[in-house]
């Protein structure tokens, strides 16, 4: 690696991080179309921008994807593996009459950079920019996803940059999309989640590269009732590479529908084709999957309402199972209530099913725990919870509490308030089941 390129690398990432520390840098802005107007980046970065600015005048506008991983202006990588490094930029033309969207490959010889290349996308709009190797020859593949201003409709196209000119591999319309090894044979293969809202019809599918194209050989229907996607988990289930996606339903509820591929073809296990539906897995709490007991695997996290005695429905808790999908059903690891905001949890036993009930308090994301059982019903309360900003946090306030965990941004509490007639509660015991983390990092 020559000093050239970890001097931009360098540079990249400090960039990088300067956006993400300070927000308002147009690096890594989201909205931001207008990079040229703002500072000129430094050192190589520089480089590559005076490329584009000898090719193309000051009649441009940088195009940033909107979500992703790859969100600065320029992406710098070796997109043909001679171990030197290329970089991509995406930009509008401005003085067409429309919008014009265009990639351009820029190189760098001899340690000055240079445009190799010059695509015109069909779109106005970068979406969002994924890499893997699809053809296998170690080098990765870039899908752009991409959009044309004012229209719903969002396309990808997938280029093997690994020529002196970008090859389209594909070219299609998306929902959602995911690039991941499916299949285990160490090349990702693209899928796709297609919504129709006016065929009421939704669906995944599986293309794999084979003769310089990528192929659709497997599509499967899903809930269809699917209105918008959270997020696609790339993981396992089984120890084979499994998605989990995500997914809002109408009333902004959350499902998730696992994608498997077996035999070569896609599957959707956890979609009942009779009910035509997924919604085993809903709940009412944003939230997404993750590893919640650290055992390295996926969890579902599904929720049934709490006894609340007679409070508002605002007040309302679940209880959520967190599921692990294997062997065709969802077995429960770990169960626990997730405060309102979704700051913390408290792990419950499952000995203590149909013994308590919950109360979410307004005033710093709290928990009341309640003596509950099924005959007499909603009882007094036992303990409590709460997640304080450390910045107002003071501990006179709190004479009565015991500090559980704290950080930077919070101070979480617990108090015990009173008895249970079957729950043995002590500060021990509300230490060891508190969390103020809901999943493990790396899930
Ligand atoms: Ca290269
Ligand atoms: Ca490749
Ligand atoms: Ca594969
Ligand atoms: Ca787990």
């Amino acid at each position: 690696m020559g000093k050239q390129l970890k001097k931009a690398i360098c540079c990249a990432l400090s960039a990088v991080l300067i956006s993400v520390l300070f927000g308002g840098c147009s690096f890594f802005s989201g909205q931001s179309d207008n990079l040229l107007a703002s500072p000129c980046p430094s050192g190589d970065l520089g480089g590559i921008q005076k490329a584009l600015n000898r090719e193309l005048g000051s009649s441009f506008v940088l195009k940033y994807a909107k979500s992703g991983d790859y969100r600065s202006a320029y992406i710098v990588k070796d997109f043909d593996g001679d171990g030197e490094p290329e970089a991509i930029a995406f930009y509008g033309v401005t003085d067409q009459k429309e919008d014009e969207l265009h990639m351009m490959v820029i190189q760098n010889e001899n340690g000055s950079w240079k445009i190799a290349s010059d695509s015109k996308l069909d779109g106005t709009d970068i979406e969002r920019v994924e890499f893997g190797d699809m053809n296998g020859d170690g080098v990765e593949e870039a899908v752009v996803a991409w959009s044309i201003y004012g229209s719903p409709e969002t396309r990808l196209t997938v280029f093997d940059l690994g020529n002196t000119l970008p090859v389209e591999l594909f070219e299609g319309r998306y929902t959602d999309f995911c690039v991941y090894d499916l299949n285990g044979d160490r090349c990702a293969e693209l899928t796709v989640l297609s919504l129709d809202t006016i065929e009421k019809a939704a669906s995944c599918s599986f293309f794999v590269y084979e003769k310089g194209n990528l192929h659709k050989t497997s599509t499967v229907a899903i809930d269809k009732s699917i209105t918008s996607v959270k997020a696609i988990h790339k993981s396992s289930a089984d120890g084979k590479p499994a998605l989990y996606i995500d997914a809002y339903q109408d009333a902004g509820k959350l499902f998730t529908e696992v994608i498997v591929l077996e035999d070569g073809k896609l599957k959707a296990p956890l979609f009942d084709r009779s009910q035509q539906s997924s919604l085993i897995t809903l709940r009412y709490q944003e939230l997404t999957c993750g590893d919640a007991d650290g055992d390295g695997n996926i969890e579902i996290p599904c929720s049934t309402v709490l006894p609340n005695g007679s409070t508002a429905a605002d007040n309302a808790l679940c209880l959520t199972e967190w599921k692990q999908y294997e062997k065709g059903a969802l077995t429960v690891r770990e169960r626990s209530v997730v405060s309102k905001s979704l700051q913390y949890k408290f792990k419950i036993d499952k000995s203590w099913l149909g013994a308590f009930g919950c109360v979410a308090t307004q005033k710093n994301d709290g928990i009341d725990f309640y003596d509950y059982n099924s005959k007499s019903g909603f009882g007094g309360r036992i303990f409590r919870l709460c997640a304080v900003n450390a910045e107002t946090y003071s501990s006179e306030d709190f004479a009565d509490w015991f500090i559980l965990t704290q950080d930077y941004k919070k101070v979480y509490l617990a108090q015990i308030t009173g008895q249970s007639e079957k729950l043995r509660i002590s500060r021990n015991l509300i230490e060891q089941q508190f969390s103020e983390r809901l999943v493990e990092e790396n899930s």
